[in-house]
């Protein structure tokens, strides 16, 4: 089987910031001097560009993308937080669009043998890191891609051609969770564990990456009340209540509607059931690749659960971050569900 579009070693790893940054451009190089900076939380440094923080190759790789992608009327480009679900999200809209090529009943589906990640692959991470300049005209249609950048910084083709985003969003508490298990999962050996209250102070501050979150949510929230048929604006929760529902939703929005035949004879289920927690952790890809250079996909598939967060929180932590919800979020209209039910 050919997988075209598959791609290998997409790269977000942060331990050797030191070494990376000396590889950067000059230009890159002469950017950082005027950025805000911070601690980050694996790498010495988080940068402030165009008002998200990021490491400083996500800076190069961004720049690079919004100076050269031209995005075409079909493409998809599904928009996240880490930790909110991309993902399931890739695996999802990936056995959508692909399942004329792809038949969801096949023992040899793509999603059995790669990782969502190899599949749909990030701009920040893959196509334009490490300075290249990838051909993407032959790439099976559609392109779908993936992205952590806030919507903001796309680049301007993405907004004014006809193509579609998707983007999904998890409430914050299991995020930061996610988020935390993530890092300390992922640091090298001699690095000390983050400390949860560290890393919490940090989060409601914004300082992560791509964040701050609040910002990152709005900037979709609002395109997809202004722009509905431009981008769906998916919640995690509402998925792990009901798939069903909001895999029609997600398929119609992509241009590849159920058919009536297809809904009887159970596709929907079995798309639902292909792309779940439960059948991807048990992969071998995921059990032992690796999609994101130095990034076990193993680590992608913790619980996949809604309200872990109850699991690690203290009272003070649920109160100072219910604040800064309310006071970031409140007046938007875009509220969570934050336990499971
Ligand atoms: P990324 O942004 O680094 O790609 P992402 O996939 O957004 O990560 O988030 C990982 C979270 O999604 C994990 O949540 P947890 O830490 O609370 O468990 C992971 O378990 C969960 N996850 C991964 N795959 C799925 C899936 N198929 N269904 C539901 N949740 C999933």
């Amino acid at each position: 089987m050919v997988i075209t579009h598959s791609v290998k070693n997409q790269s977000r790893d942060g331990y050797q910031e030191a070494g990376e940054e000396g590889k950067l451009s000059q230009e890159c190089k002469e950017l950082l001097l005027s950025l805000p900076k911070e601690k980050g939380w694996r790498t010495s440094h988080l940068y402030k560009y165009q008002g998200f923080w990021c490491q400083s190759r996500e800076i190069e790789s961004t720049i690079s993308f919004q100076r050269h992608f031209q995005a075409r009327d079909t493409d998809v480009v599904l928009a996240t937080v880490p930790k909110s679900g991309t993902t399931w999200l890739k695996a999802l809209a990936f056995a959508i669009a692909s399942r004329e090529r792809f038949p969801i009943f096949s023992n040899n589906h793509p999603l059995l043998k790669f990782n969502p990640h190899d599949l749909v692959p990030f701009f920040e991470y893959k196509i334009y890191a490490n300075d290249q300049l990838p051909d993407l005209s032959n790439l099976p249609q559609p392109r779908l891609f993936g992205t952590h950048i806030p919507f903001a910084s796309l680049p301007s083709s993405i907004k004014k051609s006809s193509c579609r985003l998707v983007y999904i969003c998890r409430n914050p508490f299991d995020t930061f969770i996610s988020s935390w298990h993530f890092i300390n999962k992922i640091k090298p050996p001699s690095q000390a564990p983050m400390p949860l209250e560290e890393a919490f102070e940090m989060y409601c501050k914004g300082v992560i990456g791509f964040g701050p979150f609040w910002e990152h949510m709005l900037g979709y929230w609002k395109e997809s009340r202004d722009r509905p048929q431009k981008v769906l604006f998916l919640k995690y929760e509402d998925m792990k209540k009901d798939i069903t529902f909001q895999l029609k939703k997600l398929a119609e929005f992509l241009g590849f509607p159920f058919s009536v035949e297809e809904e009887r004879g159970g596709v929907i289920e079995k798309i639902a059931k292909l792309c779940s927690f439960e059948n991807m952790k048990d992969l071998e890809v995921n059990k032992s690749g690796t999609s994101i250079k130095n990034f076990e996909n193993k680590n992608l598939f913790r619980k996949g659960e809604v309200g872990d967060w109850i699991n690690y929180l203290s009272p003070r932590q649920v109160e100072q971050l219910t604040k800064v919800m309310e006071e970031k979020l409140g007046a938007s209209g875009l509220s969570f569900e934050v336990f499971s039910n």
